[in-house]
Protein backbone atom coordinates (compact mmCIF):
# COMPACT_ATOMS: atom_id res chain seq x y z
CA UNK A 1 0.00 0.00 0.00
CA UNK A 2 3.12 2.41 0.60
CA UNK A 3 3.44 4.77 2.83
CA UNK A 4 2.55 8.62 1.80
CA UNK A 5 4.84 11.65 3.71
CA UNK A 6 2.65 13.20 6.06
CA UNK A 7 2.99 17.28 6.00
CA UNK A 8 5.33 18.75 7.96
CA UNK A 9 2.98 20.11 11.37
CA UNK A 10 4.45 23.42 10.77
CA UNK A 11 6.40 25.94 8.45
CA UNK A 12 10.04 24.97 7.85
CA UNK A 13 11.29 28.39 9.87
CA UNK A 14 8.61 27.50 12.35
CA UNK A 15 11.54 25.87 14.63
CA UNK A 16 14.30 28.86 14.26
CA UNK A 17 16.11 29.91 15.80
CA UNK A 18 16.52 26.62 17.47
CA UNK A 19 16.33 24.47 14.31
CA UNK A 20 16.80 26.41 10.39
CA UNK A 21 14.35 26.00 7.83
CA UNK A 22 17.78 25.13 5.80
CA UNK A 23 18.32 22.31 8.19
CA UNK A 24 14.00 21.18 8.14
CA UNK A 25 14.36 21.87 4.60
CA UNK A 26 16.66 19.34 3.72
CA UNK A 27 15.61 16.99 6.64
CA UNK A 28 12.18 16.64 5.50
CA UNK A 29 12.40 17.60 2.00
CA UNK A 30 15.45 15.62 1.13
CA UNK A 31 16.24 12.72 4.29
CA UNK A 32 13.05 11.85 5.10
CA UNK A 33 11.57 11.75 1.49
CA UNK A 34 14.07 10.06 -0.05
CA UNK A 35 13.61 7.37 3.04
CA UNK A 36 9.98 7.05 2.14
CA UNK A 37 10.71 6.96 -1.42
CA UNK A 38 12.95 3.80 -1.23
CA UNK A 39 10.30 2.30 1.47
CA UNK A 40 8.00 2.41 -1.37
CA UNK A 41 10.12 1.22 -4.44
CA UNK A 42 11.48 -1.31 -2.07
CA UNK A 43 7.75 -2.47 -0.65
CA UNK A 44 6.15 -2.73 -4.19
CA UNK A 45 5.29 -5.59 -5.86
CA UNK A 46 6.44 -7.41 -2.44
CA UNK A 47 3.75 -9.69 -0.40
CA UNK A 48 4.84 -6.63 2.41
CA UNK A 49 2.83 -4.51 -0.17
CA UNK A 50 -0.44 -5.24 1.89
CA UNK A 51 0.91 -4.39 5.08
CA UNK A 52 0.96 -1.02 6.70
CA UNK A 53 4.19 0.05 7.30
CA UNK A 54 4.25 -0.86 11.32
CA UNK A 55 3.64 -4.31 10.39
CA UNK A 56 6.14 -4.27 7.95
CA UNK A 57 9.32 -2.66 10.19
CA UNK A 58 7.60 -5.83 12.31
CA UNK A 59 8.29 -8.24 9.74
CA UNK A 60 11.61 -7.25 8.66
CA UNK A 61 13.39 -6.10 12.14
CA UNK A 62 16.68 -8.77 12.86
CA UNK A 63 15.74 -10.41 8.99
CA UNK A 64 19.31 -9.60 7.53
CA UNK A 65 17.74 -10.42 4.51
CA UNK A 66 15.06 -7.59 4.54
CA UNK A 67 17.54 -5.38 6.01
CA UNK A 68 17.10 -2.91 3.11
CA UNK A 69 13.59 -2.69 3.82
CA UNK A 70 13.69 -2.50 7.36
CA UNK A 71 15.98 0.72 7.33
CA UNK A 72 13.74 2.91 5.07
CA UNK A 73 10.57 1.98 6.45
CA UNK A 74 11.91 2.17 10.06
CA UNK A 75 13.23 5.61 8.81
CA UNK A 76 10.02 6.69 7.36
CA UNK A 77 8.69 6.05 10.60
CA UNK A 78 10.64 7.09 12.86
CA UNK A 79 11.12 10.73 11.03
CA UNK A 80 6.98 11.13 10.41
CA UNK A 81 7.20 10.79 15.17
CA UNK A 82 10.30 13.18 15.05
CA UNK A 83 8.17 16.08 13.33
CA UNK A 84 5.58 15.35 15.12
CA UNK A 85 7.59 15.42 18.85
CA UNK A 86 8.63 19.04 18.11
CA UNK A 87 6.56 22.28 18.21
CA UNK A 88 7.51 25.91 18.05
CA UNK A 89 5.49 26.33 20.95
CA UNK A 90 7.18 23.35 23.21
CA UNK A 91 9.74 22.84 25.30
CA UNK A 92 10.31 22.89 29.02
CA UNK A 93 8.27 21.58 31.99
CA UNK A 94 4.98 19.28 31.02
CA UNK A 95 1.71 19.30 33.05
CA UNK A 96 -1.19 16.50 33.25
CA UNK A 97 -1.24 12.66 33.27
CA UNK A 98 2.54 12.13 31.72
CA UNK A 99 4.50 15.26 34.08
CA UNK A 100 2.97 13.11 36.93
CA UNK A 101 4.34 10.01 35.50
CA UNK A 102 7.51 11.62 34.67
CA UNK A 103 7.53 12.79 38.45
CA UNK A 104 7.02 9.32 39.72
CA UNK A 105 9.21 6.66 37.10
CA UNK A 106 12.83 9.10 37.46
CA UNK A 107 12.27 11.52 40.38
CA UNK A 108 11.19 14.67 38.92
CA UNK A 109 11.14 16.75 35.71
CA UNK A 110 15.10 17.36 36.25
CA UNK A 111 16.44 13.74 36.40
CA UNK A 112 14.10 13.09 33.42
CA UNK A 113 15.56 15.63 31.44
CA UNK A 114 19.13 14.84 32.26
CA UNK A 115 18.72 11.09 31.54
CA UNK A 116 17.37 12.25 27.81
CA UNK A 117 19.78 14.50 27.34
CA UNK A 118 22.53 11.74 28.57
CA UNK A 119 21.05 9.50 26.36
CA UNK A 120 21.30 11.58 23.15
CA UNK A 121 24.73 12.91 23.82
CA UNK A 122 25.69 9.55 24.30
CA UNK A 123 24.40 7.95 21.74
CA UNK A 124 27.89 7.16 19.36
CA UNK A 125 27.18 7.70 15.83
CA UNK A 126 23.47 8.16 14.18
CA UNK A 127 20.52 6.93 16.38
CA UNK A 128 17.81 8.46 18.02
CA UNK A 129 17.41 8.89 21.98
CA UNK A 130 13.21 8.16 23.02
CA UNK A 131 11.15 8.76 25.61
CA UNK A 132 9.05 5.63 25.81
CA UNK A 133 6.42 3.92 27.78
CA UNK A 134 7.46 -0.05 28.48
CA UNK A 135 5.67 -2.58 30.67
CA UNK A 136 3.69 0.42 32.30
CA UNK A 137 6.74 2.29 32.97
CA UNK A 138 8.30 5.73 31.12
CA UNK A 139 11.58 5.11 30.22
CA UNK A 140 14.64 6.68 28.57
CA UNK A 141 16.21 4.54 25.61
CA UNK A 142 18.51 5.14 22.71
CA UNK A 143 18.50 3.13 19.20
CA UNK A 144 21.56 2.84 16.75
CA UNK A 145 20.66 3.58 13.08
CA UNK A 146 17.17 3.32 12.01
CA UNK A 147 16.18 0.99 14.97
CA UNK A 148 13.11 2.02 16.72
CA UNK A 149 11.32 1.14 19.95
CA UNK A 150 8.46 0.06 18.59
CA UNK A 151 10.62 -3.81 17.18
CA UNK A 152 10.72 -4.40 21.47
CA UNK A 153 7.60 -4.12 22.19
CA UNK A 154 7.66 -0.06 23.93
CA UNK A 155 5.68 2.84 22.95
CA UNK A 156 7.09 5.96 21.87
CA UNK A 157 6.10 8.89 23.86
CA UNK A 158 8.72 11.28 22.59
CA UNK A 159 12.11 11.20 20.08
CA UNK A 160 15.01 13.47 19.21
CA UNK A 161 16.82 12.38 15.72
CA UNK A 162 20.57 12.27 16.47
CA UNK A 163 22.40 11.83 13.27
CA UNK A 164 24.30 14.30 12.57
CA UNK A 165 22.32 15.38 9.12
CA UNK A 166 19.49 16.82 12.53
CA UNK A 167 21.86 19.46 13.48
CA UNK A 168 24.57 19.87 11.20
CA UNK A 169 24.00 22.66 9.15
CA UNK A 170 23.17 24.76 12.73
CA UNK A 171 25.35 23.20 15.28
CA UNK A 172 28.41 21.62 13.22
CA UNK A 173 29.91 19.21 16.51
CA UNK A 174 27.93 20.88 19.01
CA UNK A 175 25.22 18.09 19.36
CA UNK A 176 24.61 18.96 23.21
CA UNK A 177 23.38 22.29 22.14
CA UNK A 178 21.41 21.41 19.74
CA UNK A 179 19.91 18.27 22.46
CA UNK A 180 19.35 21.34 25.24
CA UNK A 181 17.60 23.76 22.59
CA UNK A 182 15.18 20.59 21.37
CA UNK A 183 14.61 19.27 25.20
CA UNK A 184 13.95 23.73 26.69
CA UNK A 185 12.05 25.06 23.96
CA UNK A 186 10.40 22.42 21.43
CA UNK A 187 9.55 19.10 22.72
CA UNK A 188 5.95 18.68 22.27
CA UNK A 189 4.37 17.65 25.61
CA UNK A 190 1.06 17.56 23.72
CA UNK A 191 1.83 15.04 21.01
CA UNK A 192 3.69 13.42 24.04
CA UNK A 193 0.41 13.55 26.64
CA UNK A 194 -1.75 11.92 23.45
CA UNK A 195 1.01 9.19 22.85
CA UNK A 196 0.90 8.44 26.74
CA UNK A 197 -2.63 8.52 27.18
CA UNK A 198 -2.98 5.78 24.00
CA UNK A 199 -0.82 4.01 25.54
CA UNK A 200 -2.97 3.11 28.62
CA UNK A 201 -5.54 1.54 26.21
MN1 LIG B 1 16.95 12.30 10.46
Amino acid sequence: MGYTQPALPYAENALEPHISANTIGFHYGKHHATYIKKYNDMVAGTPHDDLNIEDVIAATANDAEKAGLFNNGAQAWNHSFYWNSLSPNGGGKPSGQVAEKIDTDFGGYEKFKEELANAAATQFGSGWAWLVLDKGQLKVVKTANAQTPLTNGMFPILTIDVWEHAYYLDYQNRRPDYISAVIDELLNWEFASQNFLDAQV
